[in-house]
C-alpha cells in the first residue's frame, strides 16, 4: 500500500543540520536517563531576566492538579524574540509582508520591528493598559497584527487575537468572556480581493460589550474621522509622539502570556490560557527542531495569526530564533492558482507550512500552475491541521517539492502550544499520511474506550501521559471546566479527543477527532480513512464522511464527495467510488450514500464543519444550528437540495 512505503531523508537534503537523525536520538535518550536535564536545556535556549532554578512540578490528578513550568525564573517575551537580536542581525528581515495584491510587499528589519513594537506598547500604556489586563486584537494578516501582540507581551497585557473572519457576533462574545476592555481593530481588511468591514464590525461588537474602554484603529493617516471620539484612537495621529524604547516587563514564567478561543465538541468557544515560559520554550524549540530552521532561512506559514498555528509559527517560534517570517495577507487562488508558488520565488521562501486543504485545493487545479514556477528554494515542507492523506501528501512530495524536500506532518492543538508527534526534517524517515513519532519527552498513550491502555500495534484514544512546556495552562476564567474537559475522560491523562493508530514501526496515524468516529455494525471506521480511500480516486479532488442512523447497521457511512473539474456526475462513477471505497479499507466501509457536493461546509481556517453535514445526513436540516463561521454559508443550501431535504 501506498501509505505504509517508507521515505528515506531525499539524498539532496542530507547536510549540516540543526538536529540530525543522531541529535534526534540523543535527545530520546537523555529524557530517558535524565528528563530534566533535557528541559533544562531547552529553557536556556531563552533569555531569562531571572533565571529559573525550578523544571517542572506537574500533576494531573484531580485533586493536586498542577502544571508550573520553569516557574521561579523570570523573562520577557517581546525581549527574546526582538532585543536580545538587535546586536547581531538588527538589520536582518523580521517579517516580510506579501500583500493581497501581488503588487504589495515590504520588508520589516528586526531593527524597525524594535521601534514599531515600542510605541505601540507606550501608546497602550498611556491609555490605560496595564499588566494582566486583556486586549482583544481583531485584525488581518498584517505586520500591525503582529507588532500589537508583541507590544502587549512587551508590557504584561494578555493577548486575544480573534480571527478577522469572525462575526461581530463572535467577537463580541470573546470580548466579553474575558472582560476585555481594549480592542485592537483596522477599517478594514482584504483578502482574495474581498473587502472585510473589520471596524464597522468591531462597532456592531460592542454595542454588547459597554466595559471596552479604547478601541485602538490602525491607519496610515491621521484624517479619519473615528465615530466614538473618546473610545476610538486612531493611531496614526498618536503615534509619532511615542518613543521608540519602552521597558520589557519582567513576567513570571506561569504569568499568562494569551488567550485563544477554540471551539470544542460542545458549549461555547474556551478561552485556551498560555502562559509565558513553558510556551516560548516550546514554540522556538519546536520551530528550530521540527523545521531544521537554519540562520537567515526564509520561513512562510500560511495560517492567520487569529489560528495557534499563526501564533506559534508566524510570531512567536520564529522571531524567538531570530528567523524571517513571511506575513501573507492573501488566498491560495487569488489572483491565480499560482500565487502560492509565485510568492515561494519571489520571497526566495525555504520552508512553507501550510494546511492540507489547501494542498488538496490547489492539487485539484493540476500540476501546471505549479511547474510553471522554479520553487528551487524550497527545503522543508509541511502540514498542519488535520490528517493529510497520502494522495495529497505525494503531490506535495512530488509536484511542489520536486522530490526534493522532506514534509513535516505536525500533530499538535490549540491546546498543545507548538507540535507533538511530526517528523523532524531530515531526521525521520516518512511514510505519507503519518504523524511519524512524539518529540523527545513527548509521551502518547493510546487507551481504549475504558481508558485501558493499549500497547504495541494498536488503535484507540490519544492522551498524553504527562506535561510538556508548551501546554495550556487552564480555560479563561474556568479552572473546573478545564479539568473536566482534558483530564477526566481518562484521570491522570490528558486528553486529546483525537483517535489515532499505532503501526508496526512505532509510527503515529491521527485518524481524526474521535467524534468523527463511526461504528458501523459494531466496527469502528475513521471518517478520516473513508475520506482517504475517496480521494485517492483520480476523480475525487475532495471527500467528507458522517455517520447517520441506520437500521441495521447502526450507524450507516454518508460521503459528500467534491469532484475534480471536469469530471461527470454520474450513477455509474457512483457504483466506482462505493467498490474502490470497499477495495481499499474493506467491505464495513462500503458508502451507503454518496451525495454530489459542488462545495463542503468549512470553517474560515478550512476545516469541514462536520457537525453540519451530520445533520444533513441524519435528515435535520432544521438543526444545523449556527452556520455563520462558516467561509461560505451558501454551499449548505446547496447539499440540502442534493439530500432531498426541505428545509
Ligand atoms: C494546530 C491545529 C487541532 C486538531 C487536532 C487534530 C487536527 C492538527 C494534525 C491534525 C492530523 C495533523 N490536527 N494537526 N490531525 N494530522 N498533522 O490545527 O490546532 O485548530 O486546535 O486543531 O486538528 O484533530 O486535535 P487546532
Amino acid at each position: 500500500m501506498s501509505d505504509q512505503q517508507l521515505f528515506p531523508v531525499p539524498a539532496g537534503f542530507l547536510r549540516p543540520q540543526t538536529v540530525d537523525a543522531a541529535g534526534l536520538k540523543a535527545q530520546h535518550d537523555l529524557v530517558a536517563t535524565d528528563e530534566n536535564a533535557h528541559w533544562r536545556t531547552l529553557g536556556e535556549a531563552l533569555d531569562w531576566i531571572e533565571p529559573f532554578t525550578k523544571i517542572k512540578d506537574v500533576s494531573f490528578n484531580r485533586d493536586d492538579f498542577r502544571i508550573r513550568w520553569y516557574y521561579d525564573g523570570k523573562l520577557n517575551v517581546s525581549q527574546n524574540c526582538i532585543d536580545r537580536h538587535l546586536k547581531d542581525r538588527g538589520d536582518q528581515v523580521a517579517f516580510i509582508f506579501e500583500g493581497d495584491d501581488p503588487s504589495t510587499s515590504y520588508s520589516v528589519t528586526y531593527n524597525r520591528l524594535a521601534a514599531e513594537v515600542n510605541k505601540r506598547a507606550n501608546l497602550m500604556k498611556q491609555y490605560g493598559v496595564k499588566k494582566g489586563d486583556r486586549v482583544t486584537i481583531y485584525m488581518p494578516m498584517v505586520p500591525e497584527a503582529a507588532y500589537f501582540m508583541l507590544a502587549c507581551t512587551r508590557i504584561g497585557a494578555v493577548h486575544s487575537v480573534v480571527f478577522g473572519g469572525f462575526s461581530p457576533d463572535s467577537l463580541a462574545g470573546r470580548i466579553l468572556d474575558c472582560k476585555s476592555e481594549f480592542v485592537v481593530t483596522t477599517h478594514e481588511g482584504v483578502r482574495g480581493g474581498k473587502k472585510i468591514p473589520l471596524k464597522a464590525n468591531t462597532d456592531l461588537a460592542l454595542l454588547q460589550c459597554p466595559d471596552v474602554k479604547h478601541v485602538f484603529v490602525v491607519a496610515d493617516i491621521c484624517d479619519v474621522m473615528l465615530k466614538h471620539g473618546d473610545r476610538d484612537i486612531n493611531i496614526a495621529c498618536v503615534l509619532d509622539e511615542m518613543s521608540a524604547e519602552c521597558p520589557a516587563e519582567p513576567m513570571g514564567a506561569e504569568d499568562p502570556l494569551f488567550i485563544l478561543y477554540t471551539s470544542g465538541s460542545t458549549g461555547k468557544p474556551k478561552g485556551v490560557l498560555h502562559t509565558t515560559g513553558g510556551y516560548l520554550v516550546w514554540a522556538a524549540y519546536t520551530f528550530k527542531t521540527v523545521f531544521d530552521y537554519q540562520a537567515g532561512d526564509v520561513f512562510w506559514c500560511t495560517a492567520d495569526v487569529g489560528w495557534v498555528t499563526g501564533h506559534s509559527y508566524v510570531v512567536y517560534g520564529p522571531l524567538a530564533n531570530g528567523a524571517t517570517s513571511l506575513i501573507f495577507e492573501g488566498v491560495p487562488n487569488y489572483p491565480t492558482v499560482s500565487r502560492f508558488w509565485e510568492v515561494i520565488d519571489k520571497h526566495q521562501v525555504n520552508i512553507f507550512y501550510t494546511a492540507p486543504t489547501a494542498i488538496r485545493a490547489l492539487m485539484r487545479e493540476g500540476d501546471e500552475p505549479v511547474k510553471k514556477t522554479s520553487r528551487a528554494s524550497l527545503r522543508v515542507l509541511g502540514s498542519v491541521g488535520e490528517p493529510i492523506n497520502p494522495e495529497a501528501w505525494l503531490w506535495y512530495y512530488n509536484v511542489v517539492g520536486d522530490g526534493r524536500c522532506p514534509i513535516v506532518d505536525t500533530w499538535w492543538q490549540t491546546e498543545t502550544g507548538g507540535h507533538l508527534i511530526t517528523p523532524v526534517a531530515g531526521a525521520t524517515p516518512l511514510k505519507p499520511g503519518s504523524a511519524s513519532y512524539a518529540l523527545p519527552g513527548v509521551k502518547p498513550v493510546i487507551v481504549d474506550a475504558e481508558g485501558k491502555l493499549l500497547s504495541g500495534a494498536t488503535e484507540g484514544n490519544l492522551c498524553i501521559a504527562d506535561s510538556w512546556p508548551g501546554q495550556m495552562r487552564s480555560i479563561y476564567g474556568d479552572h473546573a471546566r478545564f479539568i473536566e474537559t482534558y483530564f477526566s475522560t481518562y484521570p491522570g491523562k490528558y486528553f486529546t479527543g483525537d483517535g489515532v493508530k499505532r503501526d508496526e514501526d512505532g509510527y503515529y496515524w491521527i485518524t481524526g477527532r474521535v467524534d468523527d468516529v463511526l461504528n458501523v455494525s459494531g466496527h469502528r471506521i475513521g471518517t478520516a480513512e473513508v475520506e482517504s480511500a475517496l480521494v485517492a480516486h483520480e476523480t475525487v479532488a475532495e471527500a467528507a464522511v458522517v455517520g447517520f442512523p441506520h437500521d441495521i447497521k447502526g450507524q450507516g457511512i454518508w460521503c459528500f464527495v467534491t469532484l475534480v473539474k471536469g469530471v461527470e456526475p454520474t450513477e455509474e462513477l457512483k457504483v466506482t467510488l462505493r467498490n474502490w471505497v470497499r477495495r481499499e479499507i474493506g467491505p464495513i466501509a462500503s458508502p451507503d450514500v454518496i451525495q454530489w457536493a459542488p462545495g463542503l461546509p468549512k470553517t474560515r481556517s478550512g476545516k469541514i464543519m462536520r457537525r453540519i453535514l451530520r445533520k444533513i445526513a441524519e435528515g435535520q436540516p432544521e438543526a444545523l444550528g449556527d452556520i455563520s463561521t462558516l467561509a461560505d454559508p451558501s454551499v449548505v443550501a446547496d447539499l440540502i437540495k442534493g439530500a432531498n431535504l426541505k428545509i
